[in-house]
């Protein structure tokens, strides 16, 4: 497996949607789950399906990003094994940045060529599941595929934000559609299986996860779609009638991880006494830095559904479906309810501490007898005493120099200092 197929993870674009966590880094560095990165996880699908070739791609190359690549994914001198980064970058003959998702890969070609392999797997840097590529790839094989797509069964409320496709009894994809009208659907129903059926999931979505025999990629982003710059609106659509494009359906977990919304869903949903996304699978770990942290002490806090990661120092009455990330510091009487917080890139020392509150400035964490509902709080936060954030859909889309309210979630910004006594 690993010397037939190699990686290419999209790491992002503009980035935009998951603002303001990517203002100050690349979209795979944003943190998740407490102690990983968004870019961990495909790194990790393809660790555990034997694939160690990958390139990252960027669109901008951000120093989190790189440290944590370098720090993390270290792999035996005798393997030829990598994990490489490639930002956009300009070059005699393009200088512009990656147009969309195959011009991403079409500039990237250039780094890819020079190694061996069958097959090129393409994935999304911003989903959240667990998939064995292995089986997808021999899926490809046995169905004779020129491009197979990853799909999974998706409800009429969802199938506007995805690829949408139909296929025969062969698995072999007849039509596509990129994002349709929500008009168009009851012509894309699919026969998705009595269970999916049940669930109202009748439409046939694309994963944006593609096997691509590497010679067609190769020759449709040089040659013959020279000028596309999307798998999705272009690339896969133009396939289906000139090649082999066979669908490989998966009923596992999946989600899309790319907007607030769904990544503080995603979260959260970490919390539940049977999450989808299963952490603590002995055959399916998900990997990431190794810190060397202490671990979490944790001293008069009612905890209710909370995940909470190494080297925090709790002391709050009450934290409720909750993900606390490394090094989070919580006063106590705080209560904080259905919220990330992504912790602390560092401890504070005790003398800092005394400096930092001789200056007016909330030491770094959350401070005494605070509320927080429904907040994503951003790595190295400084929030005072009695301080209320209570998110919610009471509250209108802003972007304030502090914070962020998106579809009702607070967002605050890496790094903010919140005063005693603030209320939102
Ligand atoms: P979208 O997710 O909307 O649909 P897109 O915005 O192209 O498609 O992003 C795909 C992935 O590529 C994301 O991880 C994104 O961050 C990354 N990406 C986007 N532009 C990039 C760029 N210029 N450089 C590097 N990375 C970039 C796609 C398919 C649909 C499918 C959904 C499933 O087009 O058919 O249903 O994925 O989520
Ligand atoms: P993020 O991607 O979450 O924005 P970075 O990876 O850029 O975070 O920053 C984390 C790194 O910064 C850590 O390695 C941490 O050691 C270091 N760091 C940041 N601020 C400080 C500080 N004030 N003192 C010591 N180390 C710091």
């Amino acid at each position: 497996m690993s010397k037939h197929m190699m990686a290419v993870i999209l790491g992002g674009g503009a980035g935009t949607r998951l603002y303001p966590l990517t203002a100050s880094r690349s979209k795979p560095a944003v943190p998740i789950a407490g102690k990983y990165r968004l870019v961990d996880i495909p790194i990790s699908n393809c660790i555990n399906s034997n694939i160690h070739r990958m390139f990252v791609l960027t669109q901008f190359n951000s120093a989190s990003l790189n440290r944590h690549i370098k720090n993390t994914y270290h792999f035996s001198a005798f393997s030829s094994a990598f994990v490489d980064i490639l930002a956009a970058e300009q070059t005699p003959d393009n200088i512009t940045w990656f147009q969309g998702t195959a011009d991403a890969v079409r500039q990237s070609l250039r780094h890819l060529e020079p190694f061996e392999s069958d097959y090129i797997l393409i994935l999304s840097g911003d989903q959240l599941y667990q998939m064995d590529f292995t089986e997808m790839l021999t899926h490809h094989r046995d169905t004779g595929a020129d491009i197979s797509i990853a799909t999974i069964p998706v409800t009429e409320r969802d199938a506007p934000e995805f690829g949408i496709l139909k296929s025969d009894e062969k698995q072999h994809i007849t039509s596509f559609i990129e994002k349709p009208k929500k008009e168009l659907l009851p012509e894309w129903v699919s026969d998705t299986g009595a269970d999916m059926q049940r669930q109202g999931k009748i439409y046939l979505a694309s994963m944006g996860i593609y096997i691509f025999n590497r010679k067609l990629l190769f020759d449709l982003l040089k040659n013959e779609k020279k000028d596309a710059t999307d798998f999705g609106k272009e690339i896969i659509p133009e396939s289906i009638d000139k090649y082999k494009v066979t669908s490989y359906q998966y009923d596992g977990y999946w989600t899309d991880i790319g907007n607030i919304h769904s990544f503080f869903d995603a979260n959260l949903g970490l919390t539940k006494e049977l999450p989808d996304f299963n952490l603590f699978d002995n055959n399916n770990a998900i990997f990431t830095r190794a810190r060397m942290l202490p671990p979490a002490k944790i001293s008069g806090t009612t905890l209710e559904k909370a995940l909470i990661a190494e080297g925090s120092i709790i002391n709050a009455s009450r934290v409720e479906n909750c993900v606390l990330g490394v090094r989070s510091r919580i006063g106590s009487g705080t209560t904080i309810a259905n919220s990330y917080v992504m912790g602390n890139d560092y401890f504070e020392t005790i003398p800092e501490m005394e400096q930092a509150k001789k200056s007016g400035i909330p030491i770094i964490g959350i401070g005494n007898r605070c509320y927080i509902n429904n907040a994503i709080v951003d790595k190295n936060c400084r929030i005072g005493d009695d301080v209320r954030i209570n998110g919610g859909t009471h509250l209108a889309n802003v972007d304030e120099p502090l914070y962020v309210v998106k579809d009702g979630i607070v967002v605050i910004k890496k790094g903010a200092i919140i005063p005693n006594g603030f209320v939102l």
